[in-house]
């Protein structure tokens, strides 16, 4: 059951799909004080509180205090309230369990258990929001309601689940065709290269630098030829400077953010000075989003945008301020106080709250200042690249994502998690982060491999991959100036070819979860908890994950670990890989076990009366036979197994389940062998493990 309860006049955020009728009757389960968004909730000790999608800290969100406001947050620390994306979805499951979403696209605050263990307070200085109050039987039903209420979440082209290589820096044609030699040499599998800020002629979106990329189609289809594509990042200020046709469009047509005198209001990211489209008006979103033709019609059907919280660099009132500062100091005799003001004052400059102030959006006539849609920027440009996208070509799935983010955006694009950096920590964040994303429908989801910032190390690499082998969007991606680590610049790439030509054998698995997942809404990664709500200790697992029907992942994610511990809320089967990539399996009983992992092993567990298809190993998804598979499974007292099998082209926009083939196989005189007759797929091995043997 839903409820929606409407305060004020709420903006229409589109963040929900479903035209519910607000209800008159008080607030459920919240104490609500003032006008103002002001919730207050007493928590009993043992509540667990889920949500929040992009948020830092733990799975179980008690004990801290985060902040709903899409931040360019460039170092991830534990300290920190926001980060890149804003959702407001909370899951809250104690005494009374219940979902709650407060549609609000200004600042919230979360604060659970922060300042009093013991309460939940959810405070704002909006007086105009919506609150859904979601009620069902268990946790994943109140999550497959919120996500019915919200609305279908994106689906990528099926080669967005190939691997794919990323950095900050790649400036010119030859280093794209380097990298593609030097993966394919080695036999390591690749499907894209991303094309970061650098190809750009100045900074300017929809442009290719001609001296740089001098026959840029001609790269994408020589490049694609070989099984890769490319994906260029898309900013969101667009430079001013006269000449350039999407700044003088914008400017006629008065597609951007105003200042308060209403003229384009000026700001600094990448390309100096910039004005911001105004996403929020549908004249402008239409006309930027068609701007992404001038790249698909060089053959490109993939792209990330970045930068839309948005970002600044710097606005023209606060260098002003900066300036001012500097100038009322420069003839006293700095001391301590002006030492650390200089410093202050420059650091300020960025991503100053104060700029999101200084600008107003155009909503059907009405002016609406910035700061009170803020977190709809990145929500609305990403729409406007999918509306675009769409309208380019209507039955065809690009891959797209997004930096900044609001629950809604989940229908247009997916995210990736923005500049981790190379340690250790945000490995495990990545972990716990995945499904509290896939809560507020964000499935196609991934972070930075290996990490974005600080230089990475050949054990960080390999244990992110590890479990980036389960991550719908498998990308390693690194910032400028930190150590290089494309794949092929470790010393073992025997390794890593194997490692990855297992991510396309798991890949039909993948997609087959990722899109059930999508069409039902529901969950791509659980918590164990959400599957075995009744087992008291898998509530506190936040390390391990279930992906789809049949797997659970408990990836090594410490340094210098020779394994790991790892719980079973019943018995599973243990697959173990080794460095060949060969398999031992075993099956283990319910309760803790140490396992063994030597740095190039990794884990996954199979469930009970489950089983994994796999497919043959290939190094893109263009030579990716989705016909053909081997079986590995587990039963426990049963001679039937089955599993519900979807696949499709990848990559026409209708996506139906009603073409899922059910996979069954039985044993008979001793031996396991398909039981119907699907002219579709060949099975070639099937290798199931009893429990009974056991
Ligand atoms: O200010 O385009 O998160 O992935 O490599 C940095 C350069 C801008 C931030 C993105 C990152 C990207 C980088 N960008």
């Amino acid at each position: 059951m839903i409820r929606r309860y409407d305060f004020g006049i709420p903006f229409p955020t589109e963040a929900v799909v479903l035209d519910l009728t607000p209800n008159p009757e008080p607030l459920p389960h919240f104490t609500k004080k003032g006008t103002k968004l002001n919730l207050f909730l007493k928590l009993e000790r043992d509540t667990v509180v889920y949500g929040l999608g992009e948020s830092n800290r733990g799975l179980n969100k008690r004990g801290y205090l985060y902040e709903s406001f899409c931040s360019d947050t460039s170092t991830h620390t534990p300290d920190i309230f926001s980060m890149y994306g804003a959702h407001n979805f909370l899951l809250i499951s104690g005494k009374n369990t219940f979902g709650v979403f407060i549609d609000c696209p200004e600042k919230i605050t979360f604060d659970i258990g922060y300042s009093d263990y013991d309460d939940l307070k959810i405070s704002g200085e909006s007086t105009d929001y919506t609150i859904y109050i979601i009620e069902e039987d268990n946790l994943r039903s109140i999550i497959r309601s919120f996500r019915t209420l919200i609305g279908e979440s994106y689906i990528p082209p099926k080669w967005g689940f190939g691997y794919q290589q990323s950095r900050w820096g790649y400036s010119k044609e030859s280093e794209f065709y380097d990298i593609a030699d030097q993966y394919q040499n080695l036999d390591i599998p690749l499907e894209s290269i991303y094309m970061d800020i650098d190809y750009m002629e100045a900074y300017k979106d929809f442009t290719v630098d001609p001296s740089r990329f001098p026959n840029f189609k001609t790269m994408v289809s020589d490049l694609r030829s070989r099984g890769i594509r490319l994906v260029p990042i898309i900013d969101a200020g667009v430079k001013i400077e006269e000449g350039y046709s999407v700044y003088e469009e914008g400017v006629e047509h008065g597609y951007f953010c105003e200042d308060e005198t209403g003229k384009p209001f000026v700001a600094a990211v990448w390309p100096g000075r910039v004005h911001f489209p105004d996403f929020i008006n549908p004249a402008a979103r239409k006309w930027f989003g068609e701007k992404y033709k001038i790249l698909t019609d060089c053959g490109i059907d993939g792209f990330w945008n970045d930068m839309n919280e948005p970002a600044i660099f710097y606005s023209e009132e606060g260098l002003e301020e900066t300036f001012s500062y500097l100038d009322s100091i420069r003839d006293t005799n700095i001391g301590i106080k002006e030492s650390f003001g200089m410093r202050e004052a420059i650091e300020n400059l960025s991503n100053n709250p104060k700029d999101y102030d200084r600008f107003y959006h155009n909503h059907n006539g009405e002016r609406i200042v910035h700061r009170k849609l803020h977190n709809l920027y990145g929500y609305m440009m990403t729409r406007a690249a999918s509306e675009g996208l769409h309208s380019i070509q209507e039955d065809k799935r690009f891959l797209l994502f997004s930096r900044a983010s609001y629950i809604g955006m989940h229908r247009y694009g997916g995210i990736w998690t923005g500049d981790n950096s190379s340690w250790w920590e945000h490995l495990l964040l990545n972990i716990k982060m995945m499904p509290s994303l896939n809560m507020c429908g964000f499935l196609y989801s991934g972070a930075d491999l290996g990490g974005f910032g600080c230089d990475t190390t050949y054990d960080l690499m390999i244990r992110w991959l590890q479990f980036g082998l389960f991550t719908p969007l498998m990308r390693n991606h690194s910032a400028i100036s930190t150590r290089e680590q494309e794949l092929y610049q470790f010393s073992s790439t025997g390794y890593f070819s194997k490692l990855l030509k297992f991510r396309y054998r798991l890949l039909p698995y993948l997609y087959s979860e990722f899109i059930k997942a999508v069409k039902c809404h529901d969950m791509f990664f659980l918590p164990l908890s959400f599957e075995y709500e009744h087992d008291s200790l898998s509530r506190s697992v936040e390390d391990q994950l279930l992906i789809g029907e049949s797997l659970m992942s408990a990836p090594v994610y410490t340094q210098n670990a020779a394994g790991r511990y790892v719980y079973l809320p019943e018995s599973m089967l243990m697959v173990k890989f080794d460095s060949r990539l060969e398999r031992t399996c075993e099956i283990l009983e319910k309760g803790h076990h140490f396992i063994e992992l030597s740095l190039e092993e990794f884990v996954l567990f199979i469930k009970r009366n489950k089983f994994l298809m796999l497919a043959p190993e290939a190094n893109n998804t263009d030579s990716l036979d989705c016909t053909s598979f081997e079986i590995i499974g587990y039963s426990d007292q049963t001679d039937v197994l089955s599993y519900d099998f979807y696949d499709d082209d990848g990559i026409s926009s209708k996506v139906d389940l009603s073409t899922m083939l059910q996979v069954q196989i039985s044993k008979k005189d001793s031996v396991w062998k398909l039981s119907n007759q699907i002219p579709q797929i060949k099975i070639t091995k099937i290798d199931i493990m009893e429990a009974s043997v056991y």
